[in-house]
């Protein structure tokens, strides 16, 4: 059954309709998921709100969230559960980093803009997968998004790299406490795509175009890619799979 119309998913990190967190809404939605979103800041109220009536299920719920904040996290999560109950699923879209780290060379990063980075791209997923965890009562599915940047050195991704190392050591660690409760947790490692974030990234147009040259698909990837493997994921189709890193990225990984 490849139908998701009896299950329910908390999406975090729609900022516009650019926004990976929306391309895996837009696929969610064709397979008749009920949708939860959340928001950082008032500022994404209406927009969240305003992209959200566009898609077929129209019943979709809506929280503020900022996850720099234990207590907002776990307001968010409580409230959702008197609001819903049962979750299947959360789709973590998150992260952020200050500008000026992400330019110029990694060693002058300050020890704020490390934390920060770390604090909010990483840490949140450990304090969102505690909050979730007692939601998902029939078993379920945490995913992240990731960047091959914290595999290796990629130029200008400093700071954000380091943070996505430490996402993705986090979302194995959690897929391991996790699975006997029968919840998985796993990433996209997603190829560079045009989005409000992409934009913090020092030169970001050459990083394309290495993709669009070299990647094995000699091409980029979009955002509808990404939302169709969040779907696998997010779904039974992918039960067997968890601690797993899934790159969609035109295949620009497997080179050296
Ligand atoms: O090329 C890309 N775009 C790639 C993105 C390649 C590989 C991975 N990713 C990752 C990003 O690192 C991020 O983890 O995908 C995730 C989503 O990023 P996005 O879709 O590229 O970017 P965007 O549309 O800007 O959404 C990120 C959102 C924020 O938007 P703003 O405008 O505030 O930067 O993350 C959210 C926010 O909605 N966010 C927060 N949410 C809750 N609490 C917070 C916060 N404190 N800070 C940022």
């Amino acid at each position: 059954n490849f139908s998701l119309s009896d299950k329910t998913y908390v999406i975090m990190g729609v900022a516009n309709k650019r926004s990976l967190a929306w391309g895996i809404a837009k696929a969610l939605d064709q397979v008749g998921a009920r949708l939860i979103f959340t928001y950082a800041s008032e500022r994404f109220e209406k927009p969240v709100k305003q992209l959200a009536e566009t898609l077929s299920g129209n019943s979709s719920l809506f929280y503020q969230c900022d996850v720099s904040s234990d207590q907002s996290i776990q307001d968010t999560f409580k409230q959702i559960q008197a609001d819903v109950g049962t979750i299947h699923g959360v789709a973590h879209c998150i992260a952020f980093a200050e500008r000026d780290d992400l330019k110029g060379e990694f060693v002058d990063t300050s020890r704020d803009g490390f934390l920060l980075a770390h604090n909010i791209s990483a840490y949140s997923l450990v304090g969102v997968a505690r909050a979730a965890k007692p939601l998902m009562t029939e078993g379920g599915s945490i995913i992240t998004l990731t960047y091959l940047g914290g595999e290796r050195v990629v130029q200008n991704y400093n700071i954000m790299g380091v943070a996505k190392a430490s996402l993705d050591a986090s979302m194995k660690y959690l897929a391991n406490d996790l699975g006997k409760d029968n919840i998985r947790v796993n990433a996209i490692s997603a190829g560079p795509i045009r989005t409000l974030s992409a934009k913090g990234v020092g030169d970001f147009n050459s990083i394309l175009k290495e993709i669009e040259t070299k990647a094995p698909l000699r091409r980029t990837v979009t955002q509808e890619e990404v939302g169709s493997t969040a779907y696998y994921l997010l779904s039974d189709l992918s039960q067997g799979v968890t601690g797993e890193i899934i790159h969609v990225d035109a295949g620009y990984n497997i080179l050296g």
